[in-house]
């Protein structure tokens, strides 16, 4: 286990949130991966566990945790369901424009009901012509009275039809490049606000992504977060500080087909003695277990950063999500060669793991975005 400094309050909660993962979440996560649909039942698990909560500042119902507790928490419940690690991580994907943006008023408005777990939140800055150039969106947002109109969509966006505060970016001046996009904090039920298509994935099934609509949606003026044309900057700041949380999810589900691989690897007998005995599966599982490791030690180190202010934080987010899922990638892969023919059947989570592994590699920024981002932060450090 690699070193953390989470305290004893927190220590204990994360095994608990172990313990509540193993017992309640990993037998419903083949079921949740079949059927396709949102798991409402886990959800409410995690809002009467104070799970949700732990996000948010304890000024407004949440629990206050730290960044490594809450990497350390989506962790546990990646490492038994990828689509239940993600209802934690997308609670606080949408609701940290508010928490860096937010007057206290707002916050107030929206925190104590997405701690209680009562309302989920989304984040909607892709669009279908914008992914890694989050610049280049069209959604528009014209200023009438004491009210913006927002014209647009939204595409890929997780919980986009089950959360009631959604965090959208919009143009509000078309010629200001970055600095012309705007953050909004739009409920589900405001005029004009539809939910198109509703995605049909290769992984991460149970989570539901969806297209979002504006047509002249109406969202009261004292909606904006922080000024027009700080949009684009709280979407960064955003990504910078969640983006642990995905290397997390990442490191889970590794972890997840680590633990499968090797008690599958002393179980199976083949040529009379139990395939763990053969150096070519040892060497397999010694590589994979060494991911995981260096996965975690970039993933804790991230979030350590983010709750001691260091302010060069983003480069080393953008390090461990990036590594983290390539190597969740590279050890879910590996898994199912462990389990040969059964680990590419249903019958065992190995390939599934590998379906929910591939999009920690996609979203909040593609890898190649992450080095992008790790790049440049190198490149302007002054030698
Ligand atoms: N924190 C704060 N401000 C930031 C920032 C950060 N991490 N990154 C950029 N900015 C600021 C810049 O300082 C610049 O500000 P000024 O106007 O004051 O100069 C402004 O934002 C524009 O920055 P930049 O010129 O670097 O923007 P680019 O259009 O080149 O885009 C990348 C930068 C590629 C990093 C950005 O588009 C990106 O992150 N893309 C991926 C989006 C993503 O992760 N999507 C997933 C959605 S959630 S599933």
């Amino acid at each position: 286990m690699a070193v953390t400094h989470v305290n004893e309050d927190e220590k204990a909660l994360i095994e608990a949130i172990r313990e509540l993962a193993q017992e309640r979440v990993a037998p419903r996560a083949a079921e949740i991966d079949h059927t396709a649909q949102f798991p409402w039942d886990i959800k409410e698990l995690l809002a009467q566990q104070d799970i949700l909560a732990m996000p948010f500042p304890t000024e407004y119902g949440g629990v206050g945790a730290s960044e490594l507790a809450i990497v350390m928490a989506i962790e546990e419940l990646a490492r038994c369901c990828a689509t239940t690690s993600l209802i934690l991580a997308a609670q606080q994907l949408g609701a940290l424009p508010i928490m860096l943006a937010g007057t206290d008023e707002q916050k107030r408005t929206y925190f104590p009901r997405l701690a209680s777990g009562e309302w989920l939140a989304a984040f909607g800055l892709t669009e279908s012509g914008s992914g890694s150039d989050a610049a280049a969106m069209k959604t528009r947002a014209v200023r009438q009275g004491d009210k913006y109109i927002l014209n647009g969509s939204k595409r890929f966006i997780t919980n986009g039809g089950l959360a009631h505060v959604n965090s959208i970016f919009a143009l509000t001046d078309p010629n200001a490049g970055t600095r012309g996009i705007s953050a909004f904090i739009v409920e589900d039920d405001f005029p004009g606000f539809a939910v198109g298509r509703v995605e049909d994935k290769m992984g991460i099934k149970g989570s539901q992504t969806a297209e979002l609509i504006f047509t002249d949606c109406e969202v009261p003026a004292e909606n904006l977060l922080g000024r027009e044309g700080d949009g684009f900057k709280i979407a960064m700041m955003t990504l910078d500080r969640t983006r642990p949380g995905i290397g997390a999810q990442a490191l889970g589900i590794a972890q997840g087909a680590l633990d499968l691989a090797v008690s599958y690897s002393k179980q199976r007998v083949q040529f009379n003695r139990p395939i763990a005995e053969n150096q070519g599966i040892q060497f397999m599982l010694a590589d994979m277990a060494t991911k995981v490791e260096a996965a975690r030690l970039l993933v804790y180190n991230a979030a350590e950063m983010i709750d001691r202010g260091d302010v060069s934080f983003g480069k080393y987010s953008a390090m461990a999500k990036m590594f983290a899922s390539d190597a969740a990638m590279s050890v879910t892969g590996d898994a199912i060669q462990v389990l040969g023919g059964y680990g590419y059947m249903k019958e065992y989570p190995a390939e599934r793991m590998m379906r929910d592994a591939k999009i920690t590699q996609i979203y909040e920024g593609t890898n190649q975005i992450q080095r992008l981002v790790i790049a440049r932060a190198l490149l302007s450090e002054a030698l």
